[in-house]
Formats: structure tokens, sequence, C-alpha cells
């Protein structure tokens, strides 16, 4: 039986700017997952820092840890059976080259440093990416989707 995960998920500035939050909200919705925490917010250089700190000290660092930081973002809490895959899977690839069309990257994006959306890779990283983005207060998840029995047997 699939576990059910929870995942972080965040619409890039970009995915913002262009006007794209309720299509990426609707996605993961008809998906099937639930939502259990989302804001509206800024990210500092030091969140953006913490964030992508797998990533320091490889050439495209500072250009990624910028552009996270030069506009508002949309972070949220997805959960689900199987979320991390599901909701990297309705993402797409890295680089929205080679995402495949019907993922949101591949409808939605040209290239790997405006790809619109972030969704954590794993277990761990799922873990401390809600942690470091959300306080255990501002998740609601403490309410039945009342679809739940037509999406998960
Ligand atoms: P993902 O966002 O699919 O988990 P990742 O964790 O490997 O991908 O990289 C994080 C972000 O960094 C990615 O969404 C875009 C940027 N990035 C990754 N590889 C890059 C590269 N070679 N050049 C420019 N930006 C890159
Ligand atoms: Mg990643």
């Amino acid at each position: 039986m699939a576990e059910v995960q929870r995942t972080f998920v965040a619409i890039k500035p970009d995915g913002v700017q262009r006007g794209l939050v309720g299509e990426i909200v609707s996605r993961f919705e008809k998906r099937g997952l639930k939502l259990v925490g989302m804001k509206f917010m800024q990210v500092t250089k030091e969140l953006a820092e913490t964030h992508y700190g797998e990533h320091k000290g490889k050439p495209f660092f500072e250009g990624l840890v910028g552009f996270i930081t030069s506009g508002p973002v949309v972070a949220m809490v997805w959960e689900g059976k199987d979320a991390i895959a599901i909701a990297r899977n309705t993402i797409g690839a890295t680089n929205p080259a080679a995402a495949a069309p019907g993922t949101i990257r591949g409808d939605f994006a040209i290239e790997i440093g405006r790809n619109i959306v972030h969704g954590s890779d794993g277990p761990e990283s799922a873990t401390r990416e809600i942690g470091i983005f959300f306080s255990t207060g501002e998740l609601a998840d403490n309410w039945n989707r009342t679809v739940q029995c037509w999406v998960s047997e």
C-alpha cells in the first residue's frame, strides 16, 4: 500500500508573475491531493539559501537564490498517498525543455532557470522544506476532504 505523505510545493516568482497561481493549484487539487498549508510570501535570502542548501557551490546557485527571492511565491503543503512522487510527476522534469506535455513545466515553461514550480524530491527533503517554510500552527490538517473516498480506496 502506498504511504500517505506530505510534500512541499512552491509556485516560484515566475509562476506568480505570469498569473498561473490558480492554474497550478488547480492541477494539484484535481490530481486528488489534499491541501494542508498555503501562504503567499516573500522568500528572504536566508530562507532561499537554506532551502536550496544542497545546491550551494554550484554555478547556478547565486542566480537561483536571486530568482527565488525576486518576487513573492506561493508556498504549499499537499498530502496524499505517494504525494511526493505524485507532485513531482505533476510538475515534470527539472528542465522544461525535456518535460512532458501535460506536466506543469511541460505546458508552461521553456527553460531551467524559469521552471515555475518547486516540489520536494524525497521524504527527507519534504520534511525539511515543510519545516523551514511552515510552523505547525500554519498547517490546517484536521479537515476531511469529502471526496477522498473517490480518490483513494
Ligand atoms: P528540481 O527543482 O526539479 O528539484 P533541482 O533540485 O535539481 O531540480 O534544482 C533546483 C532548481 O535549481 C531547479 O528547479 C532549477 C535550478 N537548476 C537546477 N539545475 C540547474 C542548471 N544546470 N542550471 C540552471 N539552473 C538550474
Ligand atoms: Mg530539487
